[in-house]
């Protein structure tokens, strides 16, 4: 089967966290996810964003106990971005999605001027892409919110925040604006109700009650919301030829069966999880379903008189999101699976990754005729990949032949999308190189096409590999057979 669309992007996502380390090295400072401890899990199927204590998070800074943090470390690509680079532009890829880490811009969150040599080092990755011919789109935020901003202002709850976050994204596209095709402000900006450690900087651990808690994310979520659309205003100005994205962690889920019960139980869980995000950053408006929600459940959001209006004016231009998996959904509930960001029923008709992840080319299809459909813009499918047990075999490669079939059987689906006529025009996979699991920690959770030398302690040389998936995109890219 040949890929029918000529000026379709592809190319790989990471994010900062994830791979940069050094970091405290050229005056970044910490942030809260490099202040949450390895540790091993005990049942692969049955883990996430579990809750720390805030205590085991403050007990980080000074490490007494000489804990491993792996998000410090990443896989070193502060060091060594050109020869991955040069690896990314060999395999084909003719777009990078990558993040910027707000700590290395702003290492106090409120510093007069910005870090010269955190934009030094981004201005050196960016021209790299620039002279290999790879187009960049740039997340400002991918979970990562400075430790400093947690400490002072108490992360996403507080209004300051979001100017502090527009001072941020007003540096990045002053200084970068020439060398980024796309803007995308928040990374899975649906993280805010799983985890608001991660989402909105806000310890887990300091809710007494379901209903603080929903509270505090929902609060946290439409300041990010408002940062957002905030940002775009500025964007159009001082960057018109760029184009601005949002973000959205996309969990299709289907009802168990056929029983109305179950597929209005699907319905609802779907406007929660999916819809509502999407809905407000591309129609501009908190839909009538999640209003509802919120007057039922006593969830009161605090906003400013301008804000909906704010909301409205600054739509995204394009639709972006990730998908790796679907679950199931019933009233009752029957055995349940691990997934990105969601505990989801299982599926009989689907296998799953060795973490627990159902495996649904078909559902891509599916979510990009609904998306389509939906909103009408433009689509991106910014992370998609599978994450597994890997080591390198005695020729120093991994014949993952189980990942060129993950990825190829979804780019058959992005092609029959394509084919339903659905705009949808690029696609970054997760991830071009192995890096540092978000939700696990691990480093063993492999998702790249590149293997990397480092186990979940960080030893190893951080040498870089090709696996067998590598030398297979690579020939996709020349001759775009399925
Ligand atoms: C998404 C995140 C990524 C990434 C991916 C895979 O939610 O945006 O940062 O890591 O999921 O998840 P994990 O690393 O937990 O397997």
């Amino acid at each position: 089967m040949k890929f029918i669309k000529d000026d379709f992007l592809w190319g790989g996502a990471t994010s900062a966290s994830q791979i940069e380390g050094a970091y405290n090295i050229d005056g970044k400072s910490l942030t809260l996810l490099e202040m949450k401890e390895f540790k091993p899990l005990k049942d692969r199927t049955n883990n996430h964003f579990k809750i720390t204590d805030k205590k085991e998070f403050l007990k980080s800074i000074e490490n007494k106990d000489g804990l491993h943090y792996p998000k410090r470390f990443g896989i070193d690509f502060y060091n060594r971005y050109k020869e991955d680079i040069t690896l990314f532009k060999e395999a084909g890829m003719n777009v990078y999605r990558m993040s910027v880490a707000w700590a290395r811009i702003f290492p106090n969150g409120d510093d007069q001027k910005p870090n010269k040599k955190g934009l030094n080092f981004y201005k050196n990755v960016l021209n790299e892409c620039k002279e290999k011919n790879i187009k960049v789109m740039v997340t400002m935020s991918h979970f990562d919110i400075p430790y400093s901003i947690v400490e002072k202002y108490g992360g996403w709850l507080n209004r300051k925040t979001i100017d502090l976050f527009l001072k941020y994204a007003e540096t990045l596209f002053i200084e970068f604006g020439e060398m980024v095709d796309y803007w995308l402000p928040f990374n899975e900006i649906n993280m805010a109700t799983w985890s608001t450690e991660t989402g909105i900087g806000v310890f887990e651990s300091t809710f007494k009650t379901k209903n603080e808690r929903e509270n505090a994310s929902y609060q946290g979520l439409h300041n990010q919301f408002i940062a957002q659309a905030k940002v775009i205003e500025l964007g159009k100005k001082l960057c018109p030829l760029a184009k601005f994205g949002c973000m959205v962690a996309n969990i299709t889920t289907y009802s168990l069966n056929c029983n109305p019960i179950n597929e209005i139980e699907n319905l609802t869980r779907q406007q929660k999880t999916r819809w509502f995000f999407y809905d407000v950053v591309a129609r501009g408006k908190y839909p009538t379903y999640i209003k509802r929600y919120f007057e039922e459940e006593n969830i009161n959001i605090k906003m400013e008189k301008d804000d909906l209006e704010i909301l409205e004016k600054n739509v995204v231009d394009f639709i972006s999101f990730s998908y790796y998996m679907s679950a199931t959904v019933a009233v009752e509930e029957g055995e349940q699976t691990a997934g990105n960001l969601i505990f989801g029923g299982k599926n009989p008709y689907l296998k799953a990754s060795e973490w627990g992840w159902q495996i649904d080319p078909i559902g891509l299809r599916i979510t990009l005729n609904e998306l389509w459909d939906r909103y009408q813009k433009p689509l991106f499918i910014a992370e998609n990949g599978i994450g597994v047990l890997e080591t390198l075999n005695e020729n120093n490669t991994v014949d993952d032949d189980y990942r060129i079939e993950y990825l190829s059987e979804h780019f058959k689906q992005i092609n029959e999308a394509i084919k339903d006529g659905v705009d949808v025009f690029g696609y970054t996979m997760w991830t071009p190189i192995d890096v540092v699991s978000a939700s696990t920690n691990e480093m063993s959770k492999r998702y790249g096409m590149i293997y990397v030398d480092y186990d979940d302690y960080h030893n190893g040389t951080g040498n870089r590999f090709k696996k067998k998936s590598f030398d297979w995109f690579q020939n996709f890219m020349k001759t775009k057979e399925l």
